[in-house]
């Protein structure tokens, strides 16, 4: 069982495994990563196929983050279940585990972050069970664009009001404002290739752009969640079913026992570009 300091957890939102995935299996990412990018593993909405004469380096510079990638590589399905990290998983949630969602980012120079939110806003569990798993596919420093935590802040319980912002440095997603940390409290979180941050869904955090001259910060960031919840998320709800009563079931179980198998696991998301600053936002 993966040894995982359950106070440090509870006290500050987020603990880091180190070394968690080999160098070897990093390289497997990162050769996988490459091929998503190129547009040769399956359809991903709004990407364009690579040419021949684009190199793996090029192809993966065009992009920002690719959502849902999981939902066409074995390899990333296989990550996503890896038994230390499930291990883990099943320490700070519980013995049931589904998994629901993943997000390559590719980061390279340039690229925006992201500015300060709590993941639990964008995807609600009914218990709050909402867990991050970010893999640092590359070393993760300040200069690259590593996450940043406001230790202590899932602790209230509390989702902080979201609005739109102009901040050139994070991409187009919604702000949480008014929280009672200040930016003097943030932690960078910086990660050795193959490390990984578990972290709450209530944990503020950011990201802020890749500085670094030349360089990518790939990271595989996958969610999880107790199989107990219900997982009330995403639009539009099928006709006559109630958001009391929605429950997505695109999900994949990591760990324990389903309560809901009956349901089966529809095939309903599928892998998109994320959006790019550089793009514009649409407001
Ligand atoms: O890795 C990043 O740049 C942002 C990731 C993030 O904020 C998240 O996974 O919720």
């Amino acid at each position: 069982m993966t040894n995982v300091d359950l106070d440090q957890y509870a006290e500050q939102g987020y603990v880091v495994l180190r070394n968690a995935f080999s160098a070897e299996d990093v390289q497997g990412l990162l050769a996988e990563t490459a091929t998503i990018c190129r547009g040769e593993r399956g359809a991903v909405g709004g990407l364009e196929p690579a040419s021949p004469d684009l190199s793996d380096e090029e192809a993966m510079r065009r992009y920002v983050a690719i959502n849902f990638p999981h939902k066409i590589s074995k390899v990333l399905r296989d990550a996503m279940r890896q038994p230390s990290v499930v291990s883990a998983l099943t320490r700070v949630i519980g013995p049931n585990v589904k998994a629901m969602q993943s997000m390559l980012y590719m980061k390279s120079e340039g690229k925006a972050g992201q500015a300060w939110h709590q993941d639990e806003h964008f995807i609600p569990t009914r218990d709050r069970s909402l867990t991050g798993v970010w893999i640092a596919l590359d070393d993760a420093a300040v200069d690259n664009g590593c996450l940043w935590v406001l230790p202590g802040s899932h602790r209230a319980g509390v989702l902080y009001p979201d609005r739109e912002h102009d901040d050139p440095r994070f991409d187009c997603a919604i702000e949480a404002y008014d929280f009672p940390y200040s930016q003097n409290d943030a932690v960078p979180v910086e990660l050795d290739a193959g490390s990984v941050v578990v972290f709450n869904g209530y944990l503020l955090h950011l990201s802020l752009p890749n500085t670094r001259p030349g360089g990518f910060r790939r990271a595989l960031v996958n969610h999880y969640m107790s199989a107990e919840s219900l997982l009330p998320w995403r639009g539009p709800l099928p006709e006559g079913v109630h958001i009391g009563k929605y429950d997505h079931r695109d999900i994949m179980l990591v760990a324990g026992h389903d309560p809901y198998a009956y349901k089966g696991t529809p095939d309903i998301v599928h892998p998109y570009l994320r959006k790019d600053r550089d793009g514009g936002c649409d407001r």
